[in-house]
C-alpha cells in the first residue's frame, strides 16, 4: 500500500474520473499506468479493488498541470484506462472530463479565479488544440451549485460552457481522412470524420436497428456488435489511426431522424459500451458530419440555417445541444457545448 496519491475526484459533464496534478504522479509511464490501474481497480469487470465504477464512463483520468505555453493557462491529458483489460491510453481525447478540468485547476491554484467568472485556456495534450472553459467563481471560489442542467445528470449543477476551435483532424489529421463525405465499409454507407473525435457515423437503418434501441438492447446484440467492429478496425487504418484493436478510437454512431425535436438520433458504441448519452466531442463530430452534403446523417437531419447553429443531438437519455458557428463557405469553425460537473471527493488515493 503507498501513501496514497492527492486527487480530486469529480463528474465532469456524464463521465467520472480522478484529477491528478502530473507531479503527484510517478514520472515513470509504466509506474504511473500500473498505479492508475490499481487506483481504479483494473482489470476487472466490476473493478471492485478500486474507485473505478465499472463503466468506460467512470474509469477515467485527468493529469493537469500549469501550462508554460503562451495565452494557456493549463494543459490537460486524458486518460482512459480500461475497465476489464490492463490498458490505459491516451489515443483519445474526452470533451465530458474536460468540463472538470477548469474548476479543478482553479481548486488547485494554478489559475487565478475571477470575480464572478474565470475564462480557463486548457491545451488538449491529446490532440494539441485549445479549450476555453467558463468556470463560475462568485468571490473568487468555484461554485458547484447552480441551475444548469444537462441531460444524463439528475439534478442541476453550476454551468461550464466549452469552446473549441480549430478542432477539425485532431487525431486523423484531416476533418474527412478519406477525403470523402461517403465511403462504403464491409458495405455499409459510412462518414469517417474527425471534428475533434474521430468517429464514424453510419444509418441506424443500415446496420438493420431503428436507432432508438435502449443501450442495453444494443449491448447484448451480438451480431450488430460483430458487424460494427468490423466496420471500426476497417476505418481505423482508413482515418490514420493504425490498428485500433487496443483503442477506444473511432467511436461508432448510428443515426436516425430525430424523434423529439432535436436534429438527429444517435445511439453510439465507444467502442463496445453503447454509450448512455453520447460524448462532447463525439457529438461536435456527429453534428459536423450533420451539415456535410452528401453524409448519410445529412440527410436526416434537421439543422436550419445561418451562420450559428444550434444542433440538438438526441441520444439514450435526451439530447446534447452543439452550438456551430459556420464560415462563408459553410465549414464549421467553432463549438461551444454546455456541461456542469461537481466536485465528489478531495483527499488520496491508495494504489
Ligand atoms: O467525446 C466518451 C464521454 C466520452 C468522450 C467516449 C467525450 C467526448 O462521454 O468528448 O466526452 O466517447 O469515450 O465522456
Amino acid at each position: 500500500m503507498s501513501d496514497g496519491i492527492p486527487c480530486m475526484w469529480m463528474r465532469g459533464g456524464t463521465s467520472k474520473g480522478g484529477y491528478f496534478l502530473v507531479d503527484d504522479l510517478p514520472t515513470d509511464l509504466a509506474e504511473r499506468d500500473a498505479a492508475l490501474l490499481r487506483a481504479m481497480g483494473s482489470p476487472d469487470v466490476r473493478q471492485i479493488d478500486g474507485m473505478g465504477g465499472a463503466d468506460p464512463l467512470t474509469s477515467k483520468v485527468a493529469i493537469v498541470r500549469k501550462s508554460t505555453r503562451s495565452g494557456v493557462h493549463v494543459d490537460y491529458l486524458f486518460l482512459q484506462v480500461f475497465v476489464d483489460r490492463p490498458i490505459v491510453t491516451d489515443a483519445q481525447n474526452c470533451g465530458n472530463i474536460l468540463a472538470g478540468v477548469g474548476p479543478f485547476a482553479v481548486e488547485r491554484r494554478l489559475v487565478a479565479a475571477d470575480n464572478g467568472e474565470t475564462h480557463v485556456s486548457i491545451y488538449m495534450e491529446n490532440t494539441g488544440q485549445i479549450a476555453i472553459a467558463k468556470v463560475q467563481t462568485p468571490d473568487g471560489v468555484v461554485s458547484y451549485e447552480g441551475e444548469a442542467q444537462i441531460d444524463g445528470v439528475p439534478g442541476r449543477a453550476a454551468p461550464v460552457s466549452l469552446t473549441f476551435q480549430d478542432t477539425a483532424g485532431s487525431s486523423c489529421g484531416a476533418l474527412l481522412p478519406t477525403g470523402n463525405a461517403v465511403d462504403v465499409i464491409e458495405g455499409i454507407e459510412v462518414t469517417m470524420i474527425d471534428n475533434g473525435m474521430p468517429c464514424v457515423v453510419m444509418r441506424a437503418a443500415d446496420l438493420g436497428i431503428t436507432g432508438q434501441e435502449a443501450p442495453v438492447d444494443l449491448e447484448s446484440d451480438t451480431i450488430l456488435r460483430k458487424k460494427l467492429e468490423k466496420v471500426r478496425l476497417a476505418c481505423g487504418t482508413l482515418m490514420n489511426l493504425g490498428d485500433v484493436s487496443k483503442k477506444t478510437v473511432p467511436k461508432m454512431t448510428m443515426v436516425s431522424a430525430a424523434q423529439h425535436g432535436g436534429a438527429i438520433s444517435t445511439r453510439t458504441f465507444i467502442p463496445h459500451r453503447c454509450h448512455k448519452t453520447i460524448g462532447v466531442l463525439g457529438a461536435v463530430s456527429v453534428a459536423t458530419a450533420c451539415l456535410i452534403e452528401g453524409t448519410p446523417a445529412y440527410d436526416l437531419a434537421q439543422t436550419g440555417h445561418g451562420h450559428e447553429r444550434k444542433i440538438s443531438v438526441e441520444h439514450p437519455t435526451g439530447e446534447m445541444t452543439v452550438v456551430a458557428t459556420l464560415n462563408e463557405s459553410g465549414a464549421v469553425v467553432e463549438t461551444a457545448i454546455l456541461r456542469t460537473m461537481r466536485k465528489l471527493m478531495d483527499g488520496k488515493v491508495f494504489v
